[in-house]
């Protein structure tokens, strides 16, 4: 129900009025493929997450090569097939390929670390190259770990921990976030993106927001963005000009409150897409 909620908050109108042009390709449905059962007993529609994989990274290859895709979600387990289709669209680009991760939490599970056994915590963990994928598609590239940045983290499981301690992705934690701003740290990352012509796919999770902005989701973490930090580095990245893709995930409009959340999510796309408030002069105000 998630794309249909952004459909009616308006999501290809806001982009029109920027002056893009929208192609939206509608509904897709999973492929149906059997699997064996998961080590992990606790592991939940395990046939479905991988046939959701393999037609989304199709789907990813598919469509970027016309434009910048916009994967409008469903949970967070869609960016398995959405990174891992981007990841081999830059590949045959010859540009390295980057991930932001706007999300409170990791998702770097594998099925077999998964205590919720919920999918949606491991794509991170599936196109980094873990172990315990054996069921998925298998990954045309692997994206590497320090080309990865996840901004807003407050929800980190033990087994997760121990395998960012020792990696390279790049955490901006929301104590960071109090203490240094959140665009410094994003700046830093972006940086490092144009410095070698990457193209970047960022992966907006709604409970990166704070649950008072954006209840609509169903893993809450409080103490989160707020809408400012939100379109500030929505706004950012804009300039930037670096993304490619965008993932936009989470979204449960049963638990909505009047569209609120669907409203938020939209307005940061436009936000992405070159929507200002205010056009600020060229010339410094000093
Ligand atoms: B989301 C948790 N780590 O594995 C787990 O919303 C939460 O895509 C995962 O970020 C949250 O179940 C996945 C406790
Ligand atoms: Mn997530
Ligand atoms: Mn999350
Ligand atoms: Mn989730």
């Amino acid at each position: 129900m998630g794309p249909d909620a952004y459909r009616t908050a308006g999501i290809s109108e806001a982009i029109t009025e920027l002056g893009h042009t929208v192609e939206d390709i509608g509904n897709l449905r999973p492929a149906s493929v059997e699997v064996a059962p998961a080590r992990n007993p606790q592991v939940y529609k395990l046939a479905e997450n991988v046939g959701w994989t393999q037609t989304l990274m199709a789907a990813a290859e598919e469509a970027a090569p016309r434009g910048m895709p916009i994967f409008m979600g469903g949970d967070h387990a869609l960016a398995a097939g959405t990174v891992a289709g981007m990841a081999a669209h830059a590949a045959k680009q010859n540009r390295p390929f980057f991930a932001l991760w706007l999300d409170a939490h990791s998702d770097i599970h594998t099925p077999d670390t998964t205590d919720s056994g919920n999918l949606h915590g491991t794509p991170v963990g599936y196109v980094t190259g873990r172990d315990g994928f054996d069921a998925y598609p298998p990954l045309p590239v692997r994206v590497e770990p320090a080309n990865i940045c996840m901004i807003g983290l407050r929800s980190v499981d033990a087994a997760e921990h121990a395998v960012l301690d020792d990696g390279d992705v790049m955490l901006v934690d929301m104590r960071t976030i109090d203490e240094q701003g959140i665009s410094a740290p994003l700046q830093a990352f972006l940086d490092k993106v144009h410095a070698v012509n990457g193209m970047l796919h960022v992966s907006l999770d709604v409970d990166f927001l704070d649950p008072s902005v954006a209840p609509a989701v169903g893993t809450t973490v409080p103490g989160g963005a707020t809408v400012r930090e939100g379109h500030l580095v929505m706004e950012m990245l804009s300039d930037s000009g670096l993304v490619t893709s965008l993932d936009l995930v989470e979204l449960n409009p049963f638990l909505d409150d009047r569209g609120q959340t669907a409203n938020l999510m939209v307005d940061l796309t436009a936000s992405l897409l070159g929507r200002r408030v205010f056009d600020r002069p060229t010339r410094s105000h000093q």
